[in-house]
């Protein structure tokens, strides 16, 4: 008798018959793998694949990318620019003339009326490149709004922020072959078997071939933890506590590596005073970490040759998350581990292009790491753009958190949301959708019309998304790849691109501003205005992009003409001793005292609720709610309970459940597991009306982060499970 798979059929694979192949760069996570789409003699997209050639994924891809091919036909598209002049009303299709014009009146109207700041713009981590510069172009240099900002303050503020005040400039120090250097690895709050996980088959590669400790700290048993060495799991929103008693330890014993600390960086004597408070004994009553595994953990990293931090949101989405992203950084100095192979202090970023926005999108200031407060910055740009540079403000203006209270107070009138669905991704959601109500004008361009923000939009913009496009993506690693276009926008559907540009044309008839109509038109001025810049990616372009299946920046054009190989490209930035990006040119060690100022669980509200992902699905699912083979594992909003905590509720596995927090409720399904500690609730945030009806979203003091993971909330069985279960179904909008 024949057993396990030799009873089964042979798996055959499915011929799709495709005759030719794209190449594209996955527009879901910050991984950036190299991908091609495949399309039949009808000219159908119908299948997708990894490129083997590609540094990156290898020929691999995760569940997400592997059905790309599905996204361009997938139901819920917009097909037409729809209008209204009443939330409520039905919409009405309109043509992208109309449409333009009744926008470009809008907001003319809006800041003639309140002035140039009442309208508002929040875009995403998920345009191309070249797309993101032309926004900031537009939104700089003719419409003048300061309130400008993207979704990344969700994201990557507290990365953006740390890496400031630690190294004097934003930009990812390492990439993903330290894996195969490092002696030591801690990752902090990031999860990536299931939100990268094809960094993290290159991390179980590299672990494979050459063993090293990997430390997971996470208050949850996430599948990395499960893979770990040792597991730390930390009382929520105290990073900060942990990382100050490890260096407490590593002075202590005298673990640093005095001869770094001494050439590249400044602060060393008031580091070692705030950390002096902190001893592991002390600390373990706040973060819950006792000494002995402190002292073992600070030992392990101080004295591996090489040694790395990565992290997610599990520090970034915290009252913290910025302090978090130093006391990294700082770790990481005292050791002598940034710039060298295996040793660094890599943000993981999240989006396809989180770091594409953070470099050229102008949001938090102008292209190119360029800064809105600085005068020979604000010359350069105006010059380069044909822009008085006195139009430009002098400092950064609301974040996308001070945007919706600034609509709230009634400062703001107008509204753009290019790319991002605040009304399912914002903490707090009901009152999200109080403040969306109050807008005059808000326009929704996304690739989606069923996306639930629209529900609030007066005009919709229908989007071409990813490889109905052209451009560039950046990735996690700095590395810039290409998405080339595999088949035209659907129905009536336009580039972002060009719905920028079309605006412009209507803002500015006598053209005073040049906006190129193509992507390789645009990423010229790209390269002209990254020379010299730490981003310096002049020695690129699409083409050489492709061929290279990817090239890191920094990578000139002086590299270039002198015939030297794109590949490896820019591995690490800080290499060379002393060349941090402040005025003395050191890194800054910065002392972060502990403020404990979460909101945490008491007598009413007694579980901690977390939040984040699932493997199957993309944020807010206008994409993989309509992927059948993405949708199918998790159709339905559920929590994950402990089953000590559900036994004492009297709930049992897969019944709905009632989650109160002070904000408002939200009815999921209960999964029994030993997965979250018996104080704590795991929601993943993919639903709509769910978790972050619950959140908080306390903000961090130097990014505007908020705190998604940190809030309370108690459980409540629910009688009529037949009901819940509708009201569950009722909520599903995809
Ligand atoms: N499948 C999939 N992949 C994705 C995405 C997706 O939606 N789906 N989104 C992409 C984006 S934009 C992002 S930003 C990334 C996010 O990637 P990750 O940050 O890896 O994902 P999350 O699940 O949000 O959070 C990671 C972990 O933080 C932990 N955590 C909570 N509180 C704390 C704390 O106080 N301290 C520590 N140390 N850890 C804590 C949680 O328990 C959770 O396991 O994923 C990207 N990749
Ligand atoms: N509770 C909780 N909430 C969270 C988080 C958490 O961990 N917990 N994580 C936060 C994080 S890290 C992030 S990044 C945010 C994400 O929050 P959002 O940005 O709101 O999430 P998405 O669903 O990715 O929204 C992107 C939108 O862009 C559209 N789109 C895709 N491609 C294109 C295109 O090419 N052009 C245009 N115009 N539109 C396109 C999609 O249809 C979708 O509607 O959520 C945040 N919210
Ligand atoms: S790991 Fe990220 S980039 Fe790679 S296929 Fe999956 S979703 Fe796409
Ligand atoms: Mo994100």
């Amino acid at each position: 008798m024949l057993f396990g798979r030799h009873r089964k059929n042979p798996v055959h694979i499915a011929d799709k018959q495709v005759t030719d192949w794209t190449y594209a760069t996955c527009g879901y996570c910050s991984t950036g793998c190299a991908i091609e789409l495949g399309k039949n003699a009808s000219g159908e997209v119908v299948a997708s694949r990894g490129v083997g050639g590609a540094d990156v994924n290898r020929g691999k891809l995760c569940l997400k990318g592997m059905y790309g091919h599905e996204l361009f036909n997938s139901p819920g598209r917009g097909e037409t620019p729809l209008m209204r002049q009443h939330i409520g009303q039905d919409f009405k299709p309109a043509s992208w003339n109309t449409a333009l014009n009744h926008m470009a009146g809008e907001i003319n109207r809006i800041q003639q009326d309140f002035g140039d700041d009442a309208f508002a713009i929040v875009s995403t981590g998920q345009l191309l490149t070249e797309e993101f510069y032309t926004l900031g172009k537009l939104a700089r240099g003719l419409i003048g709004t300061n309130n400008y900002d993207g979704n990344t303050t969700l994201c990557m503020a507290s990365a953006v922020s740390g890496y400031k005040r630690s190294f004097g400039s934003d930009g990812p120090p390492g990439c993903y072959e330290d894996f195969e250097h490092t002696d030591c690895l801690l990752a902090w709050g990031s999860n990536l078997p299931e939100q990268h996980p094809i960094i993290y088959w290159r991390l179980k590669e590299a672990l494979e071939k050459r063993g090293f400790p990997l430390i997971v700290i996470d208050p949850r048993v996430t599948m990395l933890a499960q893979f770990a060495d040792i597991h730390l799991p930390i009382r929520p929103g105290t990073d900060v506590v942990l990382q100050n008693a490890m260096m407490h330890v590593i002075f202590e014993e005298q673990l640093e590596d005095s001869d770094y600390i001494e050439a590249n960086t400044t602060g060393l004597e008031a580091l070692k005073e705030e950390v002096a408070n902190y001893d592991p004994a002390s600390a373990y009553k706040i973060c819950g970490i006792d000494e002995d595994t402190i002292r073992h953990v600070a030992r392990l990293y101080a004295n591996a040759p090489a040694a790395m931090n990565i992290w997610t949101m599990g520090i970034n989405q915290s009252t913290h998350g910025s302090d978090g992203v130093v006391g990294l950084n700082n770790l990481s100095l005292i050791t002598g581990n940034i710039g060298k192979p295996g040793g660094t202090s890599l943000s993981i970023t999240g989006q396809c292009n989180a770091m594409g926005t953070r470099e050229w999108s102008s949001c938090s200031g102008l292209p190119g790491y360029r800064q809105l407060e600085n005068d020979q910055h604000r010359e350069e740009i105006g010059k380069f753009w044909n822009v008085d540079p006195e139009f430009f403000p002098k400092k950064r203006g609301l974040c996308q958190t001070d945007i919706f209270p600034a609509i709230e107070t009634g400062q703001i009138k107008g509204l753009w949301l290019v790319a991002t669905n605040p009304l399912t991704s914002m903490p707090n959601t009901p009152r999200i959708r109080k403040t969306l109500e109050k807008l005059e004008f808000l326009v929704v361009q996304d690739a989606y019309a069923d996306m639930e923000s629209n529900q609030y939009a007066h005009l919709f913009l229908p989007a071409a998304i990813w490889a109905e496009k052209e451009g560039t993506f950046t990735n996690t690693e700095r590395r810039v790849n290409v998405v080339r276009q595999v088949t035209p926008p659907k129905a009536k559907s336009k580039s972002d691109l060009h719905i920028f540009n079309e605006l412009a044309t209507l803002l500015d008839p006598n053209k005073q501003v040049t906006f190129p109509d193509n992507a390789a038109g645009v990423f010229e001025e790209m390269r002209t205005l990254s020379e010299g810049r730490l981003m310096d990616l002049s020695g690129m372009d699409h083409d050489l992009i492709e061929s290279s299946r990817g090239i890191q920046w920094p990578y000139t054009a002086r590299q270039r003409d002198a015939g030297e190989m794109p590949l490896p490209g820019g591995k690490r930035l800080y290499t060379v001793a002393t060349n941090f990006c402040h005025s003395d040119k050191r890194a800054k060690l910065i002392p972060l005292p502990f403020i404990d100022n979460n909101e945490k669980p008491d007598a009413q509200f007694p579980l901690w609720l977390n939040t984040g992902r699932l493997v199957e699905h993309f944020h807010t699912r206008t994409r993989t709610g309509k992927v059948g083979n993405n949708n199918k594992f998790s159709p339905i909003p559920f929590m994950e309970i402990n089953p000590d905590a559900a036994a004492e509720l009297g709930i049992r596995h897969q019944e709905y459940v009632r989650c109160l927090s002070r904000r408002g409720d939200a009815v999921v399904m209960a999964m029994l597991t030993q997965r979250v500690p018996r104080n704590m609730v795991f929601i993943p945030f993919h639903y709509f009306d769910c978790v972050n009806r619950l959140t908080l979203g306390l903000l961090d003091p130097h990014s505007r982060q908020p705190a998604f993971k940190q809030s309370a909330v108690r459980i409540e069985p629910i009688e009529d499970q037949a009901s819940a279960a509708r009201q569950s179904k009722a909520l599903r909008t995809y």
